[in-house]
């Protein structure tokens, strides 16, 4: 039997089958609570500072006090890799409310819990990156900014189970969510792109959309190869007729879409500046200045 994973719960180690909490915490109960899904590659912690900074960021917006300082949480980040002997990993960091009574109430919560799963990454299958993904916009809108919007990345992630829900049953890979106005927000778990006359295009995290790590370097890296990368309102008629159109995540990292609703994105096949991006994205993600080394 292979050895088990071992599971950080407030400063200890469980195998994976132990790794339980209080079915009174309140990230159970009331989805109260923040995330991050982390990346390691090749030994490296892809943008661990940066995922740290938004889960602070996260967390003061709901006004949770994360009970390690930053220093801390990457060091236990990094002893949990280190534990389960872990080289490319996936790593999802979790600080819920706590333990509370039934209540909704988080001041019945004196202390907020942290866990730190570090697991094998499943990889998206190489199919998805080159052939291009099939999307659907789905009628489930985004969470407005004045609601529980996907700016804060908060462990109630109904919206968009609920759009990847109507993905699944017709049949598509993907589902694309529209914000109130009907503009073009993200995807489930991914930013989105357009392309259009050599410009790159990404909504505004006004429509309810992650300021997502990948979609920051993205935009960079499209900068550095000389195109133009903005913010702009984007509307299905606009992805539609788009040159080009892709996806990024942590997960996802970046994958062209190539179908939105049944209308094929240009001739239907990855474009050209999407593929340079692919490539350059995973030259980045490999390149050991951009991380933070599990083993010294
Ligand atoms: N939008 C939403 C709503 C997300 O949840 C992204 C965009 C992309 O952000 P990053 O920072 O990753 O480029 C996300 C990211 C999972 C999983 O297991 C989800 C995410 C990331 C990693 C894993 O479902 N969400």
């Amino acid at each position: 039997m292979t050895k088990e994973l071992l599971i950080y719960i407030d400063g200890e180690y469980y195998p994976r089958s132990q790794a339980k909490i209080s079915v009174y915490d309140h990230g159970l109960l009331y989805g109260d609570g923040v995330f991050e899904g982390i990346r390691a590659y090749n030994s490296v912690v892809f943008k661990l500072k940066e995922h740290i900074d938004r889960l602070y960021r996260s967390a003061r917006v709901i006004m949770l006090d994360v009970p390690l300082t930053k220093e801390e949480m990457m060091n236990d980040i990094l002893e949990t890799l280190r534990k389960n002997n872990l080289r490319d990993a996936y790593i999802r960091l979790l600080v819920t409310r706590g333990v509370g009574d039934l209540g909704l109430d988080p001041r019945k919560c004196p202390k907020p819990t942290v866990i730190i799963i570090t697991d094998v990454i499943k990889l998206h299958s190489s199919e998805a990156k080159e052939k291009g993904i099939r999307a659907m916009i789905v009628w489930v809108k985004r969470d407005p900014v004045d609601a529980t919007s996907h700016e804060v990345k908060s462990l109630n992630y109904l919206n968009s189970i609920l759009g990847k829900i109507e993905a699944n049953i017709a049949g598509f890979d993907e589902a694309i969510c529209l914000d109130k106005n009907g503009h073009i927000s993200e995807g489930v778990a991914e930013n989105l792109f357009i392309i259009r006359n050599g410009r790159i295009i990404t909504p505004p995290t006004s429509t309810g959309a992650l300021v997502g790590i990948t979609r920051d370097i993205v935009m960079k890296l499209a900068e550095k190869l000389g195109y133009e990368a903005v913010e702009g309102t984007i509307t299905p008629t606009d992805l539609f007729t788009a040159d080009e159109a892709f996806f990024t995540g942590t997960a996802a990292e970046v994958v062209p879409i190539v179908e939105v609703n049944k209308r094929v994105i240009s001739n239907g096949k990855p474009g050209p500046i999407t593929q340079r991006l692919m490539k350059e994205y995973e030259g980045t993600v490999r390149d050991p200045r951009e991380g933070t080394p599990i083993y010294q």
